[in-house]
């Protein structure tokens, strides 16, 4: 790419990266064909709540980085969508968030909250995947990290579909479980066309659209990467 886009072409070479994207991994493939075991799913919840924990810290040093008032107004909800809050000092109504709504999935597989809650059940994959995720979101421009969370533009397809086959073929999961896939298919289309418009009108010189395209290259690469680790699992001998 050498001479700048419009923002038509660049959306479009954005939205070109979908063949990057982890819902084409096998695991996740095999997911949707219902072919995981048990043990497999569990090992998926597991592993991703360590990535579901990490997105409020994430999102949370994009804000850091950002100068622009009018766009931590609108980013600090991604925080909230996932920590949840009390909406009144006395706690009535709080919002329960994505995270307990995660855990909530490894209950509905029979995994308790602690075993979630313990890092040192995540795969060294795993860890090493969200922890650059969280690194990246640290140290580069803020545009550049919203860039890289663009990989939203593939997720609710993605996260449709998965839904579809885990009521489908998982039946001794707890149907309450996939309440987190239910609200993400809302949120997700609205984060994704927010950060959209905000990459498109913020990388205005072919360097930018370069490394715009760069960061969501990276993040998918990241979830394919994480995604290997769940499907192959602990290799390490064992208590070594
Ligand atoms: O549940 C997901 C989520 O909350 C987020 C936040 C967003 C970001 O800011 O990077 N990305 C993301 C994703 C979630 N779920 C993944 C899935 O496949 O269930 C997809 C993932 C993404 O597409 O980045």
């Amino acid at each position: 790419m050498q001479e700048l886009l419009s923002p038509i072409e660049f959306e479009n070479l954005l939205r070109q990266q979908h063949h990057r994207y982890h819902h084409l991994h096998p695991f996740h493939q095999r997911m949707n064909a219902g072919e995981l075991t048990q043990e497999e799913v569990r090992r998926w919840v597991i592993n991703r709540f360590y990535y579901q924990r990490n997105i409020p810290l994430k999102d949370a040093a994009i804000l850091s980085n950002c100068s622009d008032r009018e766009v931590r107004r609108e980013w600090i909800q991604r925080i909230i969508d996932h920590d949840g809050r009390n909406i009144d000092r006395d706690g009535k109504g709080a919002e329960a968030g994505g995270i307990e709504a995660w855990l909530r999935l490894g209950e509905a597989v029979g995994l308790s909250r602690d075993r979630l809650l313990d890092d040192r059940n995540v795969l060294p994959g795993v860890r090493y995947a969200v922890d650059a995720y969280v690194n990246f979101c640290k140290t580069k421009p803020w545009i550049e990290a919203i860039a890289s969370s663009l990989t939203e533009l593939f997720g609710p397809d993605a996260i449709r579909d998965r839904l579809v086959a885990l009521e489908k073929y998982y039946s001794w999961i707890e149907p309450s479980g996939f309440d987190y896939f239910r609200v993400r298919l809302h949120q997700a289309p609205q984060d994704a066309r927010y950060a959209l418009n905000l990459v498109l009108k913020n990388c205005q010189t072919v360097e930018m659209q370069q490394k715009a395209v760069q960061a969501l290259i990276f993040k998918c690469d990241l979830l394919w990467s994480q995604l290997e680790a769940i499907d192959r699992g602990d290799t390490r001998p064992e208590g070594k």
